[in-house]
């Protein structure tokens, strides 16, 4: 994992300097994000993931060397060094981490599916034009996942339903944290919840954080979240037509985050049998509507967080989010 971050001025360097003299390593790792750094570790619903953590990476290039080396639970870092097509998905085992080399590795064509499985992180990957019924990502009865600067497109000139989800989250997954990816292109952006008849399973689960994505000319889904507990933070969300959804008495916090070129930025009411709940605060809507109909109960997330103001989201998110970022 790289933590080369880009150079500092003067002043900011002096600043963290002082920071490091001062403070433990933990608290210097909570340092606002515009000093630059990307985080070491989750935060939000995914905190404690580490994939595999410190094992040795292990470097691939084809399709066929990638499949063999995220299969299994055993604790592992899998590089993935330039672009490779696919069709379908690939399944990554529990206790993994998957890491793009460079601005542009990842996969195309289809994507990864983490399945029943625990602890897996997806970073700096570029992962495009997923066609039906691959998703970009699918998460399915799976817990504590990170998934992190990375860059997911697609195109709208295609019919919406000719790719499937940029990212999808299913079947009473849990403990997940989506932060620092551009999603661009696309017309259903993240699925979280993928059935109304899907309470038995999704009750009680569904925990999901968002923060510091950008979402660029994504239709719809910015998430959509059905059953389960959503906290959407500084997120930068430019050209959609209705992004957050909470549906089927999700509890959605929404809060610090700048909408623009946006028709809903937030509805509760629509598509499901029964209506969502949703709290807004500090958010920069840009003119876009609001279809509250159930103010939530979900206030205070059960994580620390540092959520910056919204003035500051859209140099944020445009400096930082994506592959190539790290
Ligand atoms: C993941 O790794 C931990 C630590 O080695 C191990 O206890 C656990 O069983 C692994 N998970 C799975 C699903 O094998
Ligand atoms: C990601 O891959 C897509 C499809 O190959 C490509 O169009 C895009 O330029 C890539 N992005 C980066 C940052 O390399
Ligand atoms: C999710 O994380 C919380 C806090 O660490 C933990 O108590 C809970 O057991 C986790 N849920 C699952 C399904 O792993
Ligand atoms: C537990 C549960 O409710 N499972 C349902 C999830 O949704 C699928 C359809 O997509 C049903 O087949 C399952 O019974």
């Amino acid at each position: 994992m790289r933590t080369t971050v880009p150079p500092r001025t003067h002043t900011q360097r002096s600043a963290l300097v002082a920071a490091a003299a001062a403070l433990a390593t933990a608290a210097v790792l909570a340092l606002p994000q515009s000093a630059g750094a990307a985080e070491t570790a989750p935060i939000g619903y995914g905190a404690g993931t580490t994939g595999g953590g410190s094992a040795t990476p292990v470097t691939v290039s084809t399709l066929a060397a990638f499949q063999s080396a995220v299969t299994g639970n055993a604790a592992k870092v899998v590089r993935v060094n330039g672009l490779i097509s696919l069709s379908g998905q690939v399944d990554i085992g529990s206790n993994t981490t998957v890491l793009g080399v460079g601005s542009s590795s990842g996969f195309t064509g289809g994507g990864l599916r983490i399945k029943e499985e625990t602890n897996v992180v997806v970073r700096n990957l570029n992962i495009s034009k997923p066609v039906a019924p691959a998703d970009g990502i699918t998460v399915q009865e799976s817990t504590k996942v990170w998934i992190d600067h990375n860059s997911f497109s697609a195109d709208r000139s295609h019919d919406k339903d000719y790719y499937d989800g940029l990212l999808d989250i299913n079947h009473g997954s849990d403990n997940v944290t989506v932060s620092w990816n551009t999603f661009k292109e696309h017309f259903k952006g993240s699925l979280v919840g993928h059935s109304d008849n899907n309470a038995s399973e999704d009750t009680g689960h569904l925990k999901v954080t968002y923060h510091h994505n950008h979402f660029g000319n994504v239709y719809s889904r910015i998430p959509s979240l059905r059953f389960g507990t959503g906290h959407f933070y500084n997120n930068y969300v430019d050209g959609a037509e209705t992004a957050c959804h909470s549906r089927m008495g999700a509890q959605m916090l929404v809060e610090n985050n700048v909408f623009r070129n946006t028709g809903v930025a937030v509805t509760t009411n629509r598509s499901s049998d029964v209506d969502g709940y949703a709290n807004l605060r500090g958010n920069d809507l840009g003119g876009a509507a609001t279809e509250i109909s159930r103010v939530g109960s979900f206030t205070t997330p059960p994580y620390s967080y540092t959520a910056e103001s919204a003035s500051s989201v859209v140099a944020s998110v445009t400096s930082g989010a994506g592959a190539g970022k790290l």
